[in-house]
């Protein structure tokens, strides 16, 4: 189902791109990728997201949609009756799914930003310590939104899985680039069983990003960021 109508314009190491592949993946839509550089955005790019020239953007019969979430949400709705349903069925379970990828949105990509361009080792400690924090309110959320069973969803991947799982790889690569433990068992175990099973599982495995790739492409970013010329 797809194919030509459906085009993902997205970049391998975006955790914003992966979620995105991963609904379609989890829906068996079949789709084509472009791969943008963000350094030069193509004309389609700028075009097709005009407001935040940011990707993700999914062009389906020719319309752009834009932000990974709301593609997400896109996704489930037009393809309701394809493959498993990403948002919980319970308006409850749904709003619980929606409470907690906006945090994560919120306090964990800005935590990896604080990361990759701190100037101090204090810089670095304090927004390791937040993620902590973070990531153990999750796995409290975890243990509530999964009722014993292996994700989020239940015994299927769902909306807070996706919003969550695509930062796994970029929380390894922090903890490589930082040598600093995150996901730690005895904190966090739940969590970190999760985060094997969805790295695990047949729609995530192919698109979530290999570690050492990963932590190749951070390191590039964080001399980019380092010899960038101070904002005006
Ligand atoms: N809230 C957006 C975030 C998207 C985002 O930050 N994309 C980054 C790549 S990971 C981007 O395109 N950055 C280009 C820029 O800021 O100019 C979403 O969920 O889609």
């Amino acid at each position: 189902m797809g194919g030509e109508d459906v085009k993902l314009l997205g970049l391998w190491a975006s955790p914003f791109s992966m979620r995105v592949s991963i609904a379609l993946n989890l829906k068996g839509i079949k789709y084509t990728s472009s791969e943008e550089s963000l350094e030069a955005k193509s004309e389609l790019l700028l075009k097709s997201n005009p407001v935040y020239k940011k990707i993700p953007v999914l062009i389906h019969k020719d319309r752009p949609l834009c932000e990974s979430l709301i593609i997400v949400q896109y996704i489930d709705d037009v393809w309701a009756a394809s493959g498993q349903s990403i948002l919980p069925a319970d308006p409850y379970d749904r709003a619980i799914h929606r409470f907690w990828a906006k945090y994560a949105d919120e306090q964990i990509f800005a935590s990896l930003g604080v990361i990759l361009c701190a100037k101090t080792e204090e810089e670095i400690a304090a927004a390791i310590s937040q993620m902590k924090t973070v990531l153990e309110q999750l796995e409290e959320a975890f243990e509530k939104c999964s009722k014993g069973k292996s994700f989020f969803g239940g015994d299927s991947i769902q909306y807070l899985d996706i919003a969550l799982g695509s930062f796994w790889s970029w929380i390894k690569v922090i903890e490589l680039l930082t040598g600093s433990k995150i996901l730690e068992k005895k904190k966090i175990p739940l969590l970190v069983r999760w985060g094997d099973k969805y790295c695990a599982h047949d729609a995530v495995k192919d698109s979530m990003q290999d570690v050492e790739k990963l932590l190749e492409y951070a390191k590039r970013l964080q001399a980019f960021v380092k010899n960038a010329p101070p904002a005006q």
